[in-house]
């Protein structure tokens, strides 16, 4: 049984917390004092599973060292947390979409042993207690530059998040590069149409499903076919899941689109690129 930290309860927060309470001591902190008391009284429910679990809950600010902290947080989150991550210096495990973090992460927390994660499971938060699993994916981890794990750290990690299909990966720019394509194809797509997930794979939207995937495929060096066809697997695993970009949309919050496209945009200009980032930005601004 090890003590694990969850710092985040949105959708990936609470599935993660669903799952690894039920061998794990989980601590799950929170931005608000609502959340956490709601949770300490009902427990985070599974609505897929129709299970509930009870990990004890707190507001961040109270944030201790635990042997992991995984950081579930949307990404721009990450820089105003790091004076709070930096005081308990430990194992991170980092699981954010898009790459805005990674130098933030690398620079700031330089004396801990970080991780970085990708989640391709689909999750959809339905109370600040309750989530459903809405796609079967897996959870992708790698160590950040300067992290030399052993093979038992390895071990311990792997059996840390067993029940939702870990993989350890070596190379981590190349696996935060997959998930970005993905995560740059199917977030504007479905928050610009308001469609699910699977409804991408309908012949409406191959054109312009194929475009943006060769556009980011170039851009970040990956192979065209092979990045085609684990985005169709994503897509089709995860078909009855609303993105986290459509979900951030219709519940009116920011949205990870600067550290998706955005991104992208700082290494090129492409024109495509720019239309699906600026139609997200105008949602954005006329919701908040
Ligand atoms: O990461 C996701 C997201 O929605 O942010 C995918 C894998 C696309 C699942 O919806």
């Amino acid at each position: 049984m090890l003590d694990i930290a969850i710092v985040g309860a949105g959708s990936v927060g609470l599935l993660l917390a669903a799952y690894l309470s039920e061998k794990h001591t989980v601590t799950l902190y929170t931005k608000t004092a609502e959340q956490a008391t709601l949770i300490n009284q009902k427990g985070v429910t599974n609505l897929t599973i129709k299970k509930t679990v009870f990990p004890r809950a707190e507001i961040i600010d109270r944030l201790i060292p635990h042997e992991y902290i995984i950081v579930a947080v949307k990404s721009y989150h990450i820089q105003s947390l790091m004076p709070t991550l930096a005081n308990v210096s430990t194992c991170f495990i980092f699981i954010q979409n898009g790459m805005s973090h990674v130098k933030e992460v690398e620079f700031g927390l330089k004396q801990s042993s970080n991780w970085f994660g990708i989640v391709t499971h689909g999750a959809k938060k339905y109370a600040p207690t309750a989530v459903a699993h809405t796609g079967v994916g897996e959870i992708k981890l790698a160590p950040s530059t300067n992290n030399l794990p052993t093979e038992a750290g390895i071990k311990r990690l792997k059996s840390l998040f067993r029940p939702l299909n870990i993989h350890i990966e070596h190379d981590c720019k190349a696996m935060l590069h997959k998930k970005l394509l993905v995560n740059a194809v199917i977030n504007p797509l479905t928050a610009h149409y308001n469609i699910k997930n699977g409804q991408l794979l309908s012949a409406v939207y191959e054109d312009e499903v194929r475009d943006l995937c060769k556009r980011v495929s170039k851009l970040l060096d990956l192979d065209y076919d092979e990045a085609y066809r684990d985005l169709i697997t994503i897509i089709t695993k995860t078909k009855e899941n609303e993105s986290s970009m459509l979900q951030d949309i219709k519940n009116q919050r920011r949205t990870e689109i600067d550290a998706i496209l955005g991104y992208l945009l700082t290494l090129e200009n492409d024109y495509r690129m720019r239309f699906h980032y600026e139609f997200i930005k105008k949602r954005e601004e006329a919701l908040m």
